[in-house]
């Protein structure tokens, strides 16, 4: 195995402090005006926007470098409705049978069910795929390494993108959604991460009035004034 060539790192840049304050305040205020939206315009979304919000996911550091991630982007009828037949027929089952009377519960707030229209009313439906290992071009197979955290931050990225492009999503995940390999003509070496449903907003699009954790509830630091654990 021959190891990459090396280059001066490229574009890194550093800021002064009151700078990196100031990146970081608006980048947190950016983020935290992301709502999960549940009711979706029909208007449709250039192609293009997609096209660059995927090649910022692609950017999201990978176990080896191997980017085990590939992303569909339906906008196409005909194929947005076969997935919403598929996906309602598994949320009927989930929500009539496989889910604990605990995840309902939990649900509740949410006021979900197992009707999706809006995978039909959304410009676009985004699969996200997890390549549990790739292929060389003689057909021999590349073990993937971390697949799952890789695809993750991928898909993170790809959420913050859109919502940076002025779009709203929806990170849905019918349970299970091997349907998507079938009526996307995915190979099985891939599994389905999550359908993330995108959009501009309904003009009345309403969401739950829910709240974030505060820092302390989510984070510690270990810092030398901290008493030991
Ligand atoms: N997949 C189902 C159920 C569902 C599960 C969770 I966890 C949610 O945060 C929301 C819904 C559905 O989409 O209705």
């Amino acid at each position: 195995m021959s190891s990459y060539p090396t280059i001066p790192l490229p574009d890194y840049r550093e800021y002064p402090v009151a700078e990196m304050r100031r990146r970081i305040n608006a980048f947190y205020a950016e983020v935290n005006r992301r709502r999960t939206v549940r009711e979706f315009s029909n208007r449709p979304v250039p192609r293009e926007i997609i096209e660059t919000a995927f090649k910022a996911a692609s950017t999201a550091p990978s176990g080896a470098n191997l980017q085990p991630w590939h992303f569909v982007a339906v906008s196409a009828a005909a194929t947005k409705k076969k997935i919403r037949v598929a996906a309602e027929i598994e949320e009927r089952e989930f929500y009539a049978h496989r889910a604990s009377p605990e995840w309902l519960e939990a649900l509740t707030p949410l006021g979900t069910d197992s009707n999706k229209p809006f995978l039909e009313t959304a410009p676009y439906l985004i699969a996200v795929f997890l390549q549990k290992y790739g292929r060389l071009e003689d057909g021999r197979k590349v073990k993937h390494y971390y697949p799952t955290e890789s695809t993750g931050i991928a898909a993170g990225i790809l959420i913050t993108a859109l919502h940076h492009a002025g779009l709203v999503c929806l990170t849905h995940t019918p349970s299970p959604m091997k349907f998507l390999n079938e009526i996307l003509g995915r190979p099985k070496s891939e599994r389905p991460f999550l359908l993330l449903v995108t959009g501009y907003p309904a003009d009345d699009a309403r969401v739950p009035d829910i709240k974030r954790k505060p820092l302390h509830e989510f984070a510690s630091f270990v810092d030398d004034q901290s008493q030991a654990p």
